[in-house]
């Protein structure tokens, strides 16, 4: 055991220079990683929060459907879907949207169990860049969880042939919580993580704010809180 020590602080004392050299790369790689997760080379569908994937049930929420095209595209289609037992669908918008000759326009899928659409995008060479396709606004009906989800999603390249370039596309879940609960997610990056459990710790014991930490709703901050906080990491 000794000598397994002696070996290791050995190696760590030849291999210092390069541990520490190597170290704040290997930390670039894994921030940029993070930030690459949507914006790598990929052509893709992302459902975007907005602002936040924590909402309360008494009020309503909209999430933005964007498209990310990394290569000249010129049309885009499919629907999204979600568990509507948890919510209803009040609108759909089209403003701002970077589809301008709509083939069928956003129309609710049977019960409004989603939306479908179907649009082409007019511009010389192609459509290259982001921007958004629409945007869904929804009700809860119940405190839960609510996942959004795309079906038979296409996105074709201006190639004279529609090749289907999608590369990626994500999920999006909601969280709902009652309205006198706090967020969990306390930073704001759309995550419940170690980072909002070290905010918490930071702030402890909490004697003004009581509206940001009370994530039980008994109007105060106490060990409770931690725990119930606990309870949503990785949510
Ligand atoms: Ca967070
Ligand atoms: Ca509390």
């Amino acid at each position: 055991m000794h000598d397994m020590k002696a070996i290791f602080k050995k190696h760590v004392k030849k291999h210092k220079r390069k541990i520490l050299l190597g170290s704040p790369i290997i930390i670039l790689i894994i921030v940029l990683d993070a930030f690459n997760f949507f914006a790598n080379e990929k052509t893709a569908l992302i459902l975007l929060p907005e602002p936040s994937r924590f909402v309360t049930v008494d009020r309503s929420f909209a999430t933005t459907v964007k498209l990310v095209a990394r290569t000249a595209v010129n049309a885009v289609g499919g629907s999204i879907r979600f568990n509507s037992e948890n919510a209803d669908i009040l609108d759909v918008s089209q403003k701002n949207s970077i589809i301008n000759l709509w083939a069928e326009e956003p129309t609710f899928l049977e019960e409004k169990r989603g939306v479908s659409f179907q649009g082409g995008i007019l511009s010389e060479g192609g459509f290259v860049g982001e921007g958004p396709l629409m945007k869904i606004f929804f009700k809860p009906r119940k405190t839960g969880k609510i996942t959004l989800a795309f079906e038979n999603p296409q996105v074709l390249a201006h190639d004279g042939k529609g090749t289907n370039v999608l590369g990626g596309k994500n999920e999006l879940t909601y969280v709902v919580r009652d309205s006198n609960l706090s967020s969990p997610d306390i930073n704001g990056d759309n995550a419940v993580t170690f980072s909002d459990i070290s905010i918490f710790l930071v702030n402890w014991p909490v004697t003004s704010d009581v509206g940001k930490y009370d994530f039980n709703g008994d109007g105060k901050v106490t060990f409770s809180d931690i725990n119930a906080l606990f309870a949503q990491l990785g949510s």
